[in-house]
């Protein structure tokens, strides 16, 4: 196919003072921030199935966003035209990874060897472009969402055929996500979860959840692949209760089933806030516990109760994510996958290079700004202060379990009257916007 992002070319960093939407304000891959370049903290991809395949349907409207590739013809030569237009915009982007479901790259054929088929013919097109642009797979996963098979679910479907269909997915899901270099496999529960509790066995589910994903475990490791292992919580949407809620109960559910070494979290920022989080809450209770492996970064609307998955705008939000992704020491092997999409509105093509690039620009203002005030100290200097009873006397017997209650009791009957310290709060907040506006 001939070149689909005509007048386009590779996008450029222009700087802070430029007008031009086409270009990169703040985004400058190769700009050193601390010992490492902006691409390597940031280690941006594109979210083949929202740019690429998404067409802008809602529950109450048709497709808007009419592809050049998406012209009638048969749906495996559709499917290649879509390929080689999406290397086209990633180079031209200059981005240096991606991330796919296998039911995006290929479509379904009669039964699941011919669907296997269209996968290959896609995987050697796609592995045969990665060396053309050197662009690399970031993360590969299975939807196991869409076809009305998972009606009930797929590992957790009360349907043990369709727990065997979904076994079968991931299982070449993960072959052809080691085939083509994958360093990341992500499992997102779609429809992990229930409607209601009067028809669930919720233990059982449960139960075969984790069976599913030691399976997975033992399959990686038969076939080599190194890849890191990430669950992406969610809590709801589309159905109405997700067992991988939030990244606390992804973590518990790990625990218990014996699967923590093996999984990290990939959490998206508007998968927190439905959960009732902010984005920065579970991003900082991944990496306290040694689970942040990945982000899919975008958005959601305050005012609405959904997954909007929008582009990732507030420079505030990014600000405060970066800020834990640099206390986490990076992403590495995860990265920003941008699970966003332009909104229906938007049905342009260059509409789909103006969302990506406002968000690149957000990411990386928000890693400047947050790399200077980490430097600076100023919010970990006040913490400390604030945990200070816990470093000398009672509270260093207290961490350090020479404690207990009779002593405690002992203590407070002699102690005089408490006295507590401002939490600052409107402080703090003074400090990030000096950061965030000094820029
Ligand atoms: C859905 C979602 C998925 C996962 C991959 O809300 O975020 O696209 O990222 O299956
Ligand atoms: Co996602």
């Amino acid at each position: 196919m001939s070149e689909v992002f005509k007048g386009i070319d590779r996008i450029k960093y222009e700087g802070p003072d430029s007008r031009n939407p086409l270009a990169f304000k703040h985004y400058n891959a190769d700009e050193l921030v601390g010992d490492r370049t902006m691409a390597d903290h940031l280690r941006f991809a594109v979210a083949y199935w929202h740019t690429f395949t998404g067409k802008g349907v809602d529950p109450f409207g048709a497709a808007t966003m009419i592809r050049p590739w998406d012209q009638p013809s048969n749906p495996l030569d559709q499917a290649k035209e879509r390929m080689i237009a999406a290397f086209e915009f990633m180079s031209k982007l200059g981005v240096q990874y991606f991330c796919f479901h296998d039911r995006d790259i290929a479509p379904e054929g009669e039964n699941l060897r011919e669907t296997n088929k269209n996968l290959d013919v896609m995987v050697d097109l796609a592995k045969q472009l990665m060396e053309d642009t050197g662009i690399k797979l970031l993360w590969g996963t299975a939807n196991l969402f869409n076809h009305p098979r998972y009606v009930h679910g797929a590992a957790t479907s009360c349907n043990a055929d369709v727990f065997a269909y979904a076994a079968a997915q991931v299982k070449k899901a993960l072959e052809i996500t080691k085939e083509l270099g994958g360093e990341n496999y992500v499992f997102w529960g779609g429809r992990e979860g229930y409607e209601t509790l009067l028809n669930t066995n919720m233990q059982l589910e449960l139960d075969n959840f984790a069976r599913f994903l030691h399976m997975a475990v033992d399959y990686a490791k038969e076939i080599g692949f190194t890849g890191q292992f990430l669950i992406e919580p969610k809590p709801k949407e589309p159905t109405k209760h997700q067992y991988d809620f939030d990244a606390a109960s992804v973590h518990g559910f790990l625990l218990k089933y014996g699967l923590e070494e093996h999984f990290k979290l990939n959490i998206e920022a508007n998968h927190a806030t439905l959960a009732g989080h902010t984005f920065q809450h579970d991003l900082h209770y991944a990496r306290i516990n040694g689970l942040l492996g990945s982000v899919d970064a975008n958005q959601g609307d305050l005012l609405l109760g959904w997954d909007t998955d929008q582009m990732p705008t507030d420079i505030y939000t990014t600000t405060l994510a970066m800020y834990e992704i640099l206390k986490n020491g990076g992403l590495q092997p995860g990265g920003l996958n941008f699970d966003c999409k332009v909104r229906r509105g938007s049905f342009e093509l260059d509409d789909l290079f103006i969302g990506h690039i406002v968000g690149f620009d957000a990411f990386a203002y928000g890693l400047k700004v947050a790399h200077k005030l980490l430097q600076s100290g100023e919010l970990e200097q006040f913490v400390e202060n604030r945990y200070a009873s816990y470093t000398s006397g009672i509270g260093k017997q207290i961490v350090d379990g020479t404690a207990d209650f009779k002593q405690l009791e002992a203590y407070a009957l002699q102690m005089p009257e408490i006295t507590n310290q401002s939490g600052r709060q409107e402080v703090l907040e003074s400090i990030i916007n000096r950061y965030l506006l000094q820029g």
